[in-house]
């Protein structure tokens, strides 16, 4: 739903809500008429619940993603080209940096398997591209996330990506609070709750020993992506400040509501960027 339509139904439910107040406090005194009016926006969620996730739409808060080139045969060696334009369909060129770049890529098939985090270069005229090999056939998603100049808030735009032959999906591994990648070991610790904003911290072992000397990575210890199982809504993540320094990853998560979610921890260690994922319920 648009941010104008979604405007537009909450104008009308405070509308229904007003006009339904009016009526109980006819009978019943103001009192009852204040407390509805007051209450009504707040038991939507208005202003507790986290923002909306993005990644749902290709176009969103007056920007489109235009895909110029994606790769179409699996395994091949290709490149994905895009345009960010804007209402007039002008390309846009003027981009904030946001964890050490004007533009994130994160790819992942539908089911949630072969995560890929790129960062592709634009040239003068707006046009982004990065080498890009999708492995294995199926429908993949590909979400830019940017700021552009002189917006305050991330946009996060998603479209998919078609590639033939035979498809074989994977189902999505259950709930788990440690996951492995290579030598690595990592624990999660932290539950994810419905409608609110939740604290994960991450802390990673390798062969068994503690990691204490994680380095930086875009900014941060790691770098943390959380999709919906299901629509792939591209979850809002703020990386926190550590006491630890290089020991623990702590992130804040906002989940907007039940279900599954697939996080996926980019971490930085002995000079090489390593993806672990783990499933988490909320
Ligand atoms: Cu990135």
């Amino acid at each position: 739903m648009s941010v104008a339509s979604r405007l537009g139904l909450f104008t009308l439910a405070l509308v229904v809500v007003f006009a339904a107040a009016y009526g109980v406090g006819a009978v019943a005194g103001p009192t009852p008429l204040a407390e509805q009016a007051h209450d009504a926006p707040a038991a939507g969620g208005h202003e507790e619940a986290p923002s909306a996730p993005g990644g749902l739409a290709v176009a969103a808060d007056g920007y489109a993603l235009d895909q110029i080139a994606a790769p179409a045969t699996a395994g091949e060696a290709g490149e994905y080209a895009f345009q960010i334009v804007d209402a007039q369909e002008q390309a846009v060129t003027g981009f904030e940096l946001s964890h050490e770049r004007r533009l994130h890529l994160i790819v992942v098939r539908r089911d949630l398997t072969g995560f890929q985090h790129l960062h592709p270069r634009m040239d003068a005229e707006g046009t982004w591209r990065t080498p890009m090999t999708l492995p294995a056939a199926g429908a993949w998603r590909v979400f830019a996330d940017f700021r552009p100049d002189g917006l305050d808030r991330q946009v996060i735009l998603g479209i998919d990506v078609q590639v033939g032959g035979d498809y074989a999906p994977v189902p999505l591994p259950g709930p788990a609070a440690m996951t492995t990648v290579d030598d690595y070991s990592v624990t999660a610790e932290g539950a994810l709750t419905a409608g609110r904003t939740s604290r994960l911290t991450m802390r990673l072992a390798e062969s068994g020993t503690p990691v204490t000397n994680l380095q930086p990575y875009l900014g941060a210890y790691g770098h943390l992506v959380a999709l919906r199982a299901g629509d792939l809504a591209y979850l809002h993540v703020h990386p926190q400040e550590s006491d630890t320094a290089g020991a623990e990853i702590a992130f804040d998560v906002e989940v907007p509501a039940p279900g599954s979610y697939r996080l996926f921890l980019d971490f930085q260690h002995d000079g090489v960027v390593r993806t672990a994922s783990l499933t988490a319920v909320a």
